[in-house]
């Protein structure tokens, strides 16, 4: 089995913020969990180098955009290896290989005779490199919807895509399923735009010099959007190649809500004028903002990238995933709360730091350290559905997209686990030698407890899951995440010694102990 995760390419026009830190996690989560699946993975991010955009920032810095292109290119390289982004590829546009797939991919819509030249007058949008329709443009007082800044009117020559010829197919593809577009909400927006019908698409600049030339007329540049959107299938080695073989049609492109229409309408259309299968899903996730107010450099409550490192440094990496993830139901709209980072941190800390530290303990007191088997039966219905059930809800969890889920079924877990032996009181079985098989039982069920909570948590928590299952003396190396939840830790399986997993955070940031019986 082979599975095929993206992140939009990103403009390179600055350091990556929290809304692309954001989607590049999301992604490495889904593919961390693909991998543990015991799948064939593919994860790709990248940087979308050419259009007006990168044009107009270069100017503003004095430089040319390819070194602009290129600084930044680095610096999102660099960022996602110190966030310890698993990407299996990297793709930039201004690369030879990306250039040449793009321009293979053209020349077939150019062949199948869905290009053809024209005029393009009206409004476009160059924060998000978008053309804008009169009405539209009307509505907003001739400003992006996105930047609010003034649209910019274009009159000249250009290709245009038919797209209009595909558009009743794209709409037959979302209604009968062949591919999904997430969430529902925004499906339905998508669906009702569609039917309110859609006019062929410009897909070359004549003005502008930044791009990758029209094989036919390289007087023209391919329009960025769909320099970019070819990215996912140039990156495989289109138009050959055993990667596109065994990756291609894609999984999941992940994206932020406002380039769904991009990827859940040209796209498909490019895609079906390519001959080329659909991808599978389009999840287009929400927008952040901060203290309930749109982010901006000049309000103060911008997270940019300076911002992220403090973060990662005071409560590590795995908190600041768990926080993205717990937040809200994935999907949604996202306010960034540093209190909210702070009970998401303290959680990991009481639920699952303390549910190891007390089994540990427990377990090396009164048994050596060494897993006891199950005894005498002692009541758990505060904890079997969520023990045993876990395979499932994880898998489904993944299966549907609900991130938000698959982060805190583990923490459900654990609480259930610390809940039962507030029940059980195993430091007072323990006084009664009578009662050692309640104990034994009790000792074993929290051990798989916690042993199902942190193998669920590998990829939120890589970090701190890993070091949890060390802790349990846990060799994870080569079983799939499956094999790992459908079995148990045998009895006579001897535990390692409790560490603190999740140390508390004083407001100073000092470092205290937490978690002990
Ligand atoms: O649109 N909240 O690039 P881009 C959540 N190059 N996510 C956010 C966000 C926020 N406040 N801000 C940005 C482009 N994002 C094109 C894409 S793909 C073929 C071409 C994330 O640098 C989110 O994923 O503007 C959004 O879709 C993406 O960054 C936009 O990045």
């Amino acid at each position: 089995m082979s599975f095929y995760v993206t992140t939009p390419i990103y403009y390179p026009n600055g350091e990556p913020h929290l809304g692309h830190v954001y989607t590049t996690l999301c992604a490495d989560v889904i593919a961390i969990y693909h991998r543990l699946a015991g799948e064939q993975t593919m994860f790709l991010t990248g940087t979308d180098e050419h259009g007006i955009k990168m044009v107009k920032s270069s100017a503003d810095e004095g430089i040319e955009p390819r070194t602009l292109a290129d600084k930044n290119a680095a610096v999102f390289e660099t960022v996602w290896k110190d966030l310890g982004i698993t990407n299996d590829d990297f793709i930039r546009t201004s690369s030879d290989r990306h250039k040449a797939g793009a321009t293979a991919f053209v020349q077939k819509l150019i062949d199948k005779g869905d290009i053809y030249l024209g005029g393009y007058e009206g409004w476009y949008d160059e924060g998000q490199e978008e053309f804008v329709t009169e009405t539209t443009a009307k509505d907003n007082e001739y400003k992006s919807t996105i930047s609010g800044k003034p649209l910019v009117r274009y009159s000249e020559p250009t290709y245009f895509f038919r797209l209009s010829n595909y558009v009743p197919k794209v709409l037959a593809a979302i209604e009968n399923g062949q591919f999904r577009v997430e969430p529902e909400s925004r499906r339905n927006e998508v669906v009702s735009k569609l039917k309110q019908g859609v006019e062929d698409l410009s897909i070359s600049r004549s003005s502008l010099k930044w791009g990758i030339p029209l094989p036919h007329d390289p007087e023209h540049v391919l329009y960025v959007w769909i320099d970019a959107l070819s990215n996912y299938v140039t990156a495989l080695g289109y138009p050959d190649g055993d990667k596109l073989k065994k990756f291609w049609p894609a999984d999941v492109h992940l994206i932020g809500k406002e380039i769904l229409w991009f990827h859940a309408v040209y796209w498909p259309a490019m895609l079906m004028a390519a001959e080329l299968p659909l991808p599978k899903v389009i999840f287009a996730h929400g927008w952040w903002t901060s203290d309930g107010r749109k982010m901006g450099k000049s309000l103060g409550n911008f997270i940019d990238l300076p911002r992220i490192r403090d973060v990662i440094q005071k409560y590590s990496l795995d908190a600041l995933r768990f926080y993205m993830l717990r937040a809200v139901p994935f999907g949604n709209d996202l306010d960034w709360k540093d209190a909210e980072l702070a009970n998401a941190y303290s959680e990991l800390g009481n639920v699952v730091g303390n549910l190891l530290n007390r089994t540990l303990n427990m377990t090396a007191k009164y048994r050596d350290g060494i897993v006891p088997a199950v005894a005498t039966p002692v009541d758990d219905a505060s904890l079997a559905p969520a023990l045993n059930g876990m395979e499932l809800a994880i898998a489904g969890a993944y299966e549907s997209l609900e991130l938000q889920r698959a982060a805190l079924l583990p923490i459900e877990l654990a609480r259930a686990a610390n809940t039962y032996i507030d029940q059980t009181r195993p430091f007072t079985l323990a006084k009664d030698p009578a009662k050692a098989g309640e104990l034994d039982t009790v000792l074993n069920r929290c051990i798989q407890a916690i042993y199902k909570s942190l193998v669920a948590l590998l990829p939120i928590c890589p970090q701190r899951a890993a070091a949890g299952l060390k802790q349990l003396n846990v060799e994870t190396d080569g079983k799939t995440l499956g094999q790992l939840l459908s079995s148990e830790l045998p009895a006579g399986h001897k535990l390692g010694t409790a560490e603190v997993l999740f140390p508390r955070i004083e407001p100073t940031t000092t470092v205290a102990t937490q978690g002990a019986v």
